[in-house]
């Protein structure tokens, strides 16, 4: 068995999803990308997130973060647990990433053994495996890895398992025999851009992370009287992050959820009651959240969310 295949077989053991690989070919792809990068940055649309603009060129070009880098594997994995989350007065609602454990620790956890795989099989690779974090823009190189194509939402989405891969990667300095990119299946449907609360798709492909409700709900450390009245009236009930423009991807109703044990939701987060999350101490919410990605948004965050959603009721 070639070395690709052998690759893509143990990463479906391993419980991924998806598994492709791009090739990264010097300069032309990663210009690509960087122009996308710094439009975007320019556009002051990611907010406070100041990491995000540091070092675009780094961040559009895997060659700089690995010298040498002649590959990307790029992984998939579905979150969707298939339950649907409790609705009515009362209830936040939690984006359905965040139902069950960390997504960065369950891939993290894997991609190591992926990468150790490969090491194995290839001792002189050099590699470095990321899951969100990382300085790789994930979404684009799962693109041409052929998991699937770049929804007019922004995100992934796949022709097996719709809108719900959380991605992760592999760079390496080895040739791989790259899969075919995925192409852009979106046609003439604008659904996602019309479901938005907030109206945060400001055109076809681009968000603007400042009206995102993912953004205000996890990454915003503003106070409430900081958030203008129309986004906080548009988070609605969410008081983390937002599914709305994923929800209603009609290549959602191809796709079989998950049985992974990692993804499956937890009563607090299928169905968090406000009053009770309005009063969380620091202890409860470390100890409740410790393996989820809600103690992003600190316990402070939370809060917030819980209040806004509250005055939203
Ligand atoms: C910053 C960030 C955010 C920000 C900004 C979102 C955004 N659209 O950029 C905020 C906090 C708002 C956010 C929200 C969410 N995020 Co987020 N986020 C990221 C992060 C860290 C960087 C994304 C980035 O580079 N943005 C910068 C801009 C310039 O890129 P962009 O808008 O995505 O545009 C790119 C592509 O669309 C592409 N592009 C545009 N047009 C075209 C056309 C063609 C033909 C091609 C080839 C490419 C292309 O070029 C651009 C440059 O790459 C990635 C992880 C990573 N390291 O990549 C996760 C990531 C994108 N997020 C993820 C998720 C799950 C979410 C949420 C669904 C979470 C939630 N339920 O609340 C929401 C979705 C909101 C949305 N509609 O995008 C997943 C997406 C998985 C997937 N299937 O795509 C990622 C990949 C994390 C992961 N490892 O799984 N996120
Ligand atoms: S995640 Fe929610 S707020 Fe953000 S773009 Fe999608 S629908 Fe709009
Ligand atoms: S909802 Fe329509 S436009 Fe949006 S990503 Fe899905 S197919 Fe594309």
């Amino acid at each position: 068995m070639s070395l690709a295949e052998t690759i893509k077989q143990e990463a479906r053991s391993l419980g991924f999803d998806a598994v492709g690989i791009a090739a990264v070919s010097p300069q032309a792809a990663d210009d690509r990308l960087l122009h996308r990068l710094q439009a975007w940055l320019h556009r002051g649309f990611h907010g406070t997130m100041g990491w995000m603009a540091r070092d675009p060129e780094r961040r559009a070009d895997p060659s700089v973060v690995l010298p040498g880098c002649r590959s990307i594997i790029a992984v998939g994995m579905n979150y969707d647990s298939g339950y649907r989350a409790t609705e009515g007065q009362g209830y936040g609602r939690i984006a359905r990433y965040a139902w069950g454990r960390d997504y960065h620790r369950i891939l993290g956890h894997r991609l190591a053994l992926l990468e150790a795989k490969l090491r194995e099989r290839a001792p002189s690779a050099v590699t470095r495996c990321y899951v969100d974090t990382g300085p790789v823009m994930e979404k684009a190189w799962a693109q041409q890895a052929g998991l699937g194509w770049i929804g007019k939402h922004s995100n992934l989405v796949s022709a097996d398992h719709g809108s719900w891969l959380v991605l992760g990667e592999i760079l390496t300095t080895i040739d791989l025999p790259p899969d075919t990119p995925a192409t852009d299946l979106c046609g003439s449907c604008s659904l996602c851009i019309q479901a938005c609360p907030t109206q945060a798709i400001t055109e076809p492909y681009v968000v603007d992370a400042t009206r995102c409700i993912s953004y205000l709900t996890i990454e915003c450390r503003a106070a409430r009287e900081e958030i203008a009245d129309d986004l906080a009236a548009g988070m609605g009930n969410r008081i983390f992050g937002c599914d709305d423009c994923l929800d209603v991807c009609p290549f959602n109703l191809r796709a079989e959820p998950t049985t992974d044990s990692a993804f499956q939701p937890l009563p607090t987060t299928l169905a968090p009651r406000l009053e009770e999350l309005a009063g969380l101490d620091e202890e409860t919410f470390t100890d409740r959240f410790r393996q989820s990605p809600i103690r992003r948004a600190r316990l402070s965050g939370l809060r917030r969310n819980v209040a806004i959603a509250e005055e939203n009721e």
